[in-house]
């Protein structure tokens, strides 16, 4: 996972996502002015044999981009780090730097599209550019991983040819995203549950279409899918 974490963070594929990602690491956020962003692909994080994967959507422009860790940083990543900390799978329930100290217990976070997008939108291409990055995450994960949470309908759509590619066999037809979705992949080294939940941007934070109870309920159905 090392080596592949090395190869991923020197992408330049997205011309689009490159330029963006520069862009916002050298004009920065006023609140961050004094802080060097990553502005690089961010890696997936977590155990390189979690029995547990999340898949997001794409860092975001002055989270992950600026701290170089999914969901490190932005509010998106305070919900989520807090739900795995109040279900005894983060160590704290915070998420600042990639020094903070967090450490997850088989569980590892990750995102179909590695570079923050422009108004958090990677387009279809870009989506399909990235995911060779996700099929090797999964290849790698295979032997241990049991379950997976996708946060929102785009990550679902990214994903499910992942997971394919990755040796797994999605139902055809292709299983609908929703809240709460649930179907099983069987799969060379296991059967995988894969859960659809909404994600954790405060677009349906702050509203409360997504709730912290209904994102804990979730995590924990999955936790214990993959056996955690
Ligand atoms: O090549 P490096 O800067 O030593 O990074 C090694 C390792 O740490 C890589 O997986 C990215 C991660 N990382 C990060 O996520 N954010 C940083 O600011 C620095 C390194
Ligand atoms: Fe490379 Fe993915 Fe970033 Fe595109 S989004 S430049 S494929 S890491």
């Amino acid at each position: 996972m090392r080596a592949l974490d090395r190869d991923l963070i020197r992408c330049r594929r997205c011309p689009r996502l490159v330029a963006w990602r520069e862009e916002v690491a050298r004009t920065k956020r006023a609140a961050f002015a004094d802080e060097t962003y990553w502005g690089r692909p961010v890696p997936g994080f977590g155990p390189p044999d979690a029995a547990l994967l999340i898949v997001g959507l794409a860092p975001a422009a002055h989270g992950g981009n600026r701290t170089g860790r999914m969901f490190t940083g932005d509010r998106s990543g305070d919900v989520l780090y807090q739900a795995l900390y109040d279900i005894g799978l983060a160590s704290q329930p915070t998420a600042t730097a990639v020094d903070d100290g967090l450490a997850l217990h088989g569980v590892r976070v990750t995102a179909p599209v590695h570079c923050a997008p422009p108004a958090n939108k990677p387009t279809p291409r870009e989506r399909d550019d990235c995911r060779p990055w996700l099929v090797q995450e999964l290849r790698l994960l295979a032997p241990t991983l049991r379950a997976a949470v996708v946060l929102g309908a785009f990550g679902w759509q990214a994903a499910l040819p992942a997971f394919a590619a990755a040796g797994w066999e999605v139902p055809r037809p292709r299983p609908a995203f929703g809240h709460g979705a649930r179907t099983t992949l069987r799969g060379g080294a296991g059967a995988l549950d894969l859960f659809g939940c909404f994600h954790v941007s405060q677009r349906n934070t702050f509203t409360g279409r997504l709730t912290p109870a209904m994102l804990r309920e979730i995590l924990r159905e999955a936790a214990t899918a993959a056996g955690l």
